[in-house]
């Protein structure tokens, strides 16, 4: 691997799979989705794709087999691996719960006293009970932690969730979130200088696509006698841009807005005479 082309880790298959390559893409990076390669390249950006399971990317990017990953925050604390975290993605949410079998009566914490608990995250749990003060017995299970209870392996689990479905068809609850997780950016180390600025303008394009994330671009036309209050509901990154329409006395604004607002928005600029309004995706913001 020479200083002139980064090297990134990102899971072969599963969950982070698509995301990643779709992160990538978004950014202006296209690799050959070959998921059966171990090692790929972009066509337009001096970086090598690295395809691993979602365990040995902490491990890889610390050992510098690779200079970043993409790998969701619960394998990095499991891991334990000396990597710094460069930035949250947005994909991949999940938590790392506690959950035992919903006919239980659960009264706190103390309840897994002296319990066994069937888990794939040995460390992070058995962090979390001795910071608790609690001793349980931890057994580890690669797989399908969610049928130990009822295959009287352990009296409790601590896996993944995310909707939680999987929990309640095998009659379980969630009593305790321990940790809250997403797909992160990872960074090793010591990182070669020669790589600092191709490391730099991923970031770059990334942020702009975390900027993008949750908003819109909506434009209007309003009577010019409204344009007043139509800007005070409209907090733009600067300030709204507006264009005369040809009509006399009406104006086309344009502007960025938050998606969680959007619909209220919408009602409150109908109410001021807005009309013609339309509400298109928004790619990348740069500031
Ligand atoms: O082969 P490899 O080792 O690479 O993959 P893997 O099987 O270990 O991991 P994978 O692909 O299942 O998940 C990769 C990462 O996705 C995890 O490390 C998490 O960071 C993240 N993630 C997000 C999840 C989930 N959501 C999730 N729901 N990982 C696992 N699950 C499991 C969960 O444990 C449950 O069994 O999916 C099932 C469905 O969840 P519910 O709650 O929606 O029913
Ligand atoms: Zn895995």
């Amino acid at each position: 691997m020479d200083n002139k082309t980064i090297r990134l880790a990102i899971q072969s298959k599963g969950r982070l799979n698509e995301d990643s390559l779709r992160l990538l893409k978004d950014a202006g990076i296209d690799v050959d989705d070959a998921k059966r390669k171990f090692l790929g390249k972009a066509a337009d950006f001096p970086l090598e794709v690295l395809y691993l399971r979602d365990d040995d990317i902490p491990g890889v990017v610390e050992d510098g087999a690779a200079d970043i990953g993409i790998v969701g925050f619960n394998e990095v604390a499991e891991t334990g691996a000396q990597v710094e975290i460069l930035r949250k993605l947005g994909f991949g949410k999940c938590r790392i719960s506690l959950a035992i079998p919903k006919a239980v009566d659960y009264t706190g914490l103390d309840w897994f006293q002296g319990k066994s608990i069937a888990t794939s995250y040995p460390s992070v749990l058995q962090g979390f009970l001795s910071r608790r003060g609690i001793s349980a017995e931890i057994r580890v299970i690669k797989g399908s932690v969610e049928i130990a209870p009822a295959a009287g392996i352990a009296d409790a689990i601590f896996d993944v969730v995310s909707s939680g479905g999987t929990l309640v068809s095998n009659g379980l609850r969630e009593v305790e979130i321990v940790l809250e997780s997403e797909a992160v950016l990872i960074v090793r180390k010591d990182l070669p200088a020669g790589k600092k600025s191709l490391l730099d303008s991923i970031l770059f394009r990334f942020d702009a696509i975390g900027e993008s994330r949750g908003k819109k671009y909506i434009l209007m036309n309003i009577p010019n006698d409204r344009l007043s209050e139509a800007f005070a509901l409209l907090p733009s990154m600067r300030s709204p841009t507006v264009m005369p329409l040809a009509a006399h006395g009406w104006s086309s604004v344009h502007s960025v807005v938050s998606e969680k607002s959007l619909w209220e928005t919408v009602e409150r600029l109908k109410a001021i005479g807005a009309e013609g309004i339309l509400i298109l995706n928004v790619d990348k913001v740069i500031d």
